[in-house]
């Protein structure tokens, strides 16, 4: 049946009158041209849902952007090459407060809102934490009206899809544009050319220029990110490639050379086709600068655009102003190209000499560094810079050279840090650039993501520095937002705090949580609390079901580990404790096994395509589990099962029916962590080293409702040269549970080369370098910690109410804020 036949169209979106709404959903179902007006089945009926909803997105986007041009506030302008935005719909309606007035309104078609929401793809523009920290960062901009855009690319496809097939990983491309995204509008009329290849032109007068080459076109689609109870709607910016007529070759077209009529179109389609493409080989290397500097460059000529835009009378004497009206922050070293592009940009094309062009970009950019691991320190070769970028590169060879003589003619006691301090590595064998130490030469600020982090950086990774610009380096410790991360993915729990804290305000004043610890031995929020947790746990074991056929027991211990897999964050080292808790379950007595606290294992996460010790980590657990679970002595007390296809939207069931997450990584290794504030925030207590934010976590929290093991930041060097040498005895425990998968409990797969990775000096690996072995027997312990508690029903919940109640520190909007004031230097301008 037709929406038509049921519900009159309306065109006009200004309501929060259900009936009104589905008219104007009714007339999307109608008037859309995507699809046919006969039909009306659950897709329509998202799609159309959501364009009504887009309208109301557009009149607060529109009303959003003329009063930022007519105040001209000083804006923020945030560049990541990674935005994880999820699904758009319960958001947008939570954010507008109109989520009654639409779940109303699709009853009238006979649909739920929920249901409907389900039928959105993620937008999956990101790998891991770093995007979704950048989504994050996007709805507390808009919640705060802070006057701030986001700039990112619009992938064909995002992170590809996880499928598990008997040999493991499968990746396979992430159509998510598969129909369209109805919450992007492109924009025709903002286009900007992008150069690459050619060479530098010298004038008469001594000028430089970049010319030749080939020349793309950035074309923009505005995603409008709404704040939460505000008329605040921001814009996330999102580049697309392409390629005009004039480049189409109609004539070795009509020739049949259809390839080469058409290259500099498909060229346009490779750069934003996925995100993070190969890089094993030069093409793949080329691409992903490619991608950079699009990025880069469609920005920067937007941001000048709105400068000159919003004073027409700008000239080129005003540039000293740029950087009170501009901030660029850099999340991390991904946009670095914006250095010597607005240096290109302000010199080449705006006249403006070096000093005057280096004084504004100083003061203009700033850099978040995410990660202290070698191999995520970006390097690039100078060979490929100067091919791709030939002004680019004279223009960074320019700021090593005058930071060399600023630091020799002033700083005569760090000459012999020089080398090591420079933009460039001109070692003969592979010269490189280093852009970790471009952004922190140009930059005015550099921030890191957590105290411990921060505190890093500052002592290790850019100590030399610091002694130069003693007041560059600030901490900006994460944070996550709760309308998504409790409010919308988990209204049960989200009801009782209101209930309890006698106030909403909660979703946008995270702090008031606090009041519940009050409340932490009421035995009426404790029966509320268990029933919430328990609804949210029924709900997570229906999802496991639906997607690996497997039963879980809502009334045991929930234990879940999900996030990119990597060797640092060791999910190695949880699937060897179920392993050893398995092993320790066969050998009991039926009599013993009735005491045990029965537990399911889910651990979820992609591996990168050609991170092999990661693939086999991912097959591991599914061989574990395919094992454990099918095991009918022991599979009440235990399962182990691997959620496919971790992202954004599964995050949202998992996490409210989480009660013990793990962030176990070696410490001093992840830079923050956000799942754990997520998890903490829902009421889950976390085991977890002292890493990261699970530093600051714990101290919010209080330490007794958090279990901690595991070596410190400070030991680990040590212990790595102890391993080194010799000196390290494993733990019996952990030799039998090595031993046990050896001996092919799990199948025939041959996990040697993984198991060797965590032996010393087998010319595996790297001699166990992230101490799984020194960590495990702690872990362990801490973990048989668990199981008592988890016993004791009161003090468990106790514990998980507590978690909530200390996670006030970790919403995002308390991050934004302190960016905007401590680095940013902009202030509120909320739309009247
Ligand atoms: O600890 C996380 C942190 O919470 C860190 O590993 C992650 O950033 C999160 C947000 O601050 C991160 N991702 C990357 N580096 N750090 C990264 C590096 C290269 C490519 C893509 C992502």
């Amino acid at each position: 049946m037709s929406a038509a036949d049921k519900v009159k169209p309306a065109a006009s979106p200004a309501s929060e009158d259900p009936s009104a709404i589905a008219g104007n959903i009714s007339y999307h179902a109608q008037y859309s041209p995507h699809f046919s007006p006969l039909a009306f089945g659950p897709e329509q009926a998202f799609y159309a849902t959501a364009e009504s909803v887009r309208d109301h997105l557009l009149q607060r986007w529109n009303d959003t952007y003329l009063h930022f041009h007519k105040t001209d506030p000083k804006q923020t302008y945030y560049l990541s090459m990674e935005y994880l935005q999820g699904r758009a719909l319960t958001n947008a309606v939570g954010n507008l407060a109109i989520t009654g007035a639409y779940a109303d309104a699709l009853k009238k078609f006979g649909y739920e809102l929920e249901a409907i929401a389900g039928q959105e793809r993620d937008a999956a523009l990101g790998n891991g934490g770093l995007g979704r920290l950048a989504s994050c960062f996007l709805d507390s901009m808009a919640t705060l009206n802070l006057p701030s855009w986001g700039y990112g690319l619009r992938y064909r496809y995002g992170l590809f899809k996880q499928r598990i097939a008997k040999e493991g990983q499968e990746e396979i491309a992430e159509d998510w544009l598969d129909k369209f995204s109805p919450w992007e509008i492109v924009r025709h009329d903002v286009v900007y050319p992008i150069r690459f290849f050619g060479h530098v032109e010298i004038s008469p007068d001594g000028k430089r220029k970049w010319a030749g080459g080939e020349v793309l076109n950035a074309l923009a689609y505005d995603v409008p990110i709404p704040g939460y109870k505000t008329k605040n709607a921001i814009s996330l910016r999102l580049w697309d490639a392409t390629a005009t007529a004039e480049d189409f070759n109609l004539f070795q077209f009509n020739d049949g050379q259809y390839e080469s009529a058409a290259q500099l179109h498909s060229r346009a389609q490779q750069i934003c086709a996925v995100l993070y493409p190969g890089d094993a080989t030069e093409e793949g290397k080329l691409l992903r600068l490619k991608q950079q500097y699009f990025l880069c460059s469609a920005s920067l000529q937007d941001i000048i655009f709105r400068f000159k835009e919003r004073k027409a009378d700008r000239v080129s004497g005003k540039w000293s102003e740029f950087p009170s009206k501009v901030a660029v922050q850099m999340n991390d070293t991904h946009p670095t190209l914006a250095i010597p592009e607005l240096m290109r940009l302000l010199m080449d094309v705006e006249g403006l000499g070096w000093d005057e062009a280096w004084a504004v970009t100083n003061k203009t950019v700033a850099y978040t560094n995410h990660t202290v691991l070698p191999e995520a320190l970006e390097k690039w070769s100078q060979a490929v810079m100067r091919k791709l970028l030939p002004r680019h590169m004279e223009i960074i060879e320019e700021i090593d050279k005058r930071f060399r003589e600023m630091v020799i003619s002033t700083r005569k006691d760090m000459e012999g840090k020089i080398e090591s301090m420079r933009v460039l590595d001109n070692n003969p064998e592979k010269p490189v650039v280093r852009m970790a130490n471009l952004c922190v030469v140009a930059g005015h600020t550099v921030n890191g993501v957590a105290e411990l982090h921060s505190n890093i950086l500052k002592q290790e990774l850019f100590a030399d520095y610091v002694s130069i610009w003693p007041n560059k380096f600030q901490n900006k410790t994460n944070g996550i937002t709760p309308r998504r991360w409790l409010r919308f993915c988990n209204p049960e729990l989200s009801e009782i705090v209101t209930k309890w804290l006698k106030t909403d305000q909660w979703t946008s004043n995270l702090d008031l949580l606090t009041g519940l610890r009050k409340f932490a031995d009421d035995e009426k929020l404790h029966a509320e609390w268990a029933a919430a947790k328990l609804a949210s746990k029924k709900r997570l074991a229906k999802h496991v079901l639906d997607v690996t056929g497997v039963t879980i027991d809502p009334n045991s211990l929930f234990d879940i580990q999900i996030k990119r897999i990597h060797e640092y964050k060791r999910q190695l080292m949880n699937i060897l404790g179920a392993v050893y808790r398995y092993k320790k379950l066969k050998e009991m007595s039926a009599a013993d096994r009735q005491k045990v606290t029965p537990r399911t294992v889910m651990v979820g996460g992609k591996a990168f395509a050609t991170y092999t010790n990661a693939k086999r980590i991912v097959k591991l657990v599914n061989d574990v589990g395919a094992v454990v679970n099918n095991d009918a002595d022991v599979n009440k007390y235990l399962k182990v099962v691997f959620i496919p296809n971790y992202n954004v939207s599964v995050a949202e069931v998992l996490i409210p029916g989480s009660e013990l997450s793990q962030h176990i990584s070696t410490a001093g290794m992840e830079a923050s962590g956000t799942s754990n504030m997520k998890f903490s925030l829902n009421g889950c207590v976390i085991i977890g080293t002292l890493d990261g934010a699970n530093v600051e976590i714990r101290e919010e929290v209080g330490q007794d409702n958090f279990f901690l093991f595991g070596a410190k930041a400070d030991q680990v060097a040590g212990l790595r040269k102890d391993r080194e040498n010799g000196l390290f005895k494993p733990d019996p425990r952990f030799e039998e549970a090595k031993q046990f998968i050896r001996s092919g409990a799990f199948g025939t797969y041959d996990y040697t080369p993984l198991l060797d990775s965590l032996e010393g000096n087998t010319g595996f690996g790297r001699g166990d370098y992230f101490l799984v072995g020194y960590d495990f027997p702690s872990y362990i312990d801490a973990q048989a910690r668990v199981d008592e508690a988890y016993k004791d029903k009161k003090k468990w919940i106790k514990m998980s109410i507590l978690n909530t109640a200390g996670s006030g520190k970790f919403s995002s909007d308390r991050t934004i804020d302190q960016y905007a004031k401590e680095i940013w230097g902009i202030s509120a301008c909320p739309v009247p």
